[in-house]
């Protein structure tokens, strides 16, 4: 039985196409830099917000209409969702979709019975890849919705807490093995901190960095190849989350040993609220060799929480996959609409609306990043800016064959510096404006 009758598979019409269940940008076989728009973007859908969301907050329960679902947490209702999952993502046509254990299956009466659940849903997941091609992206392990984990799993204070979350973890590795999944992910969840006076930081975070490498001695063990991926969020559920920016997950990252095992995967409305744009976020893991993965989604410059509102807009998607091409594309990752539709948007229409206009939004983003970087103007302008460091004294400095006595006598020689020339950011901004 369909779920979605009233729709069938989605295609490209172009620009001029004025039918809201058709993409304008999203041409799946577009080569662009000689990948097509597939290969680029690797789109993923995601199981909690998608089929999981109720449109619930704290104000009021859920609106979301979902005729499937009989909103009990019976393992026979996991898999039948799955059957619609999978009906919906292959209509849309996205190549990926990624979990959390909990989201695809139900806790059982002990853990013991919590796997064997898991294992049920998963041979039903196996078999609608297997049907329809789609992918697992990523896996993860929930350790922040059950109240077991109210302090946090690998950073609890209970010592327990992090063994049960070593289970979980252990067991969402195989699955994402057995399902053929690219990456691993980790996001924080609980851990991080509401307030100092309770808290061990020092020990909590040598905990997490010992959670990760006993997670990496288990891939090695049962053979899973895929990048580690850490999720940077700054703060909520916590007040501060460990894992708060990229330049945060860096320095942990090298302090702990754990650089050649795991990358990044960033999500724009963390980023903001960390006070950074998706592009910082991106240039930093990028210049440090981790862009991993990318959470597709926006805030709102109103709102100070995690919105995970659709991206639609094309200035952001040209930035992020401006940066995104600069490093070489997102090799294994992909761009995952870790989004949710409104609360106002209850019928089950509106997931294809989103999800339809996230991915001409990026397709969009992709064209004209594409096209700037086939100008070159913008690189041409930075190059020039640093030029002073291509010759004299400033080939000297980066080649290391100076010190402070030196440079003294240099400039002592010359008196003053070379004029600077102008930082030219409102022509910048009015040629990036040429190309939208
Ligand atoms: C929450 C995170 C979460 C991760 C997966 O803010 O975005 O959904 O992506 O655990
Ligand atoms: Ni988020
Ligand atoms: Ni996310």
């Amino acid at each position: 039985m369909s779920a979605f009758p009233e729709v069938s598979k989605i295609q490209y019409e172009g620009p001029d196409s004025k039918n809201p269940l058709a993409f304008r940008w999203y041409d799946e076989n577009e080569l662009v830099e000689g990948k097509t728009m597939k290969e680029h973007m690797r789109f993923s859908v995601v199981y909690w917000h998608t089929f999981r969301g109720t449109g619930a907050d704290p104000f009021g329960p859920g609106t979301a209409i979902r005729p499937w679902d009989d909103g009990t947490e019976s393992v026979e209702n996991a898999v039948n969702r799955v059957r619609v999952a999978f009906e919906f993502i292959e209509k849309l046509g996205a190549p990926f979709y990624a979990f959390h254990d909990r989201d695809v299956s139900p806790e059982g009466a002990n853990l013991t019975e919590t796997h064997k659940h898991f294992d049920t849903v998963v041979a039903a997941l196996k078999e609608e890849q297997e049907r329809t091609g789609i992918k697992l992206l990523w896996g993860t392990a929930n350790m922040f919705s059950n109240p077991r984990y109210m302090h946090g799993a690998a950073t609890s204070c209970n010592a327990d807490a992090f063994a049960y979350a070593a289970s979980q973890v252990k067991k969402c590795l195989e699955v994402t093995k057995e399902l053929g999944g690219e990456n691993y992910v980790f996001w924080g969840g609980r851990e991080g901190y509401q307030n100092l006076l309770n808290t061990d930081m020092n020990r909590e975070l040598d905990h997490l960095a010992k959670f990760f490498h006993m997670a990496v001695d288990y891939a090695k063990k049962i053979d899973f190849t895929g990048p580690f991926l850490i999720e940077p969020k700054p703060k909520e559920p916590t007040k501060h989350q460990y894992d708060f920016d990229a330049a945060n997950c860096v320095a942990f990252l090298r302090k702990y040993d754990l650089m050649d095992h795991f990358k990044l995967n960033l999500e724009t409305n963390h980023a903001t609220l960390a006070s950074h744009s998706m592009q910082h976020e991106l240039e930093y893991a990028g210049m440090n060799g981790v862009l991993g993965s990318i959470d597709a989604n926006t805030g709102d410059l109103l709102l100070g929480w995690d919105t995970d509102q659709f991206p639609t807009n094309y200035y952001l998607t040209t930035e992020v996959m401006l940066t995104i091409l600069k490093y070489g594309g997102l090799s294994i990752g992909g761009v995952n609409f870790d989004a949710k539709v409104r609360r106002e948007s209850f019928e089950p229409m509106d997931l294809f609306y989103a999800h339809i206009g996230g991915m001409d939004a990026f397709a969009k983003g992709l064209k004209i990043a594409a096209a700037i970087r086939a100008e070159g103007e913008f690189d041409q302008f930075v190059k020039e800016r640093y030029s002073s460091w291509d010759r004299g004294v400033g080939a000297d400095i980066e080649a290391g064959k100076h010190t402070f006595e030196t440079l003294d006598a240099y400039m002592q020689e010359k008196g003053e510096i070379t004029q600077n020339s102008s930082g030219r950011q409102e022509m910048l901004e009015n040629l990036l404006n040429r190309y939208m």
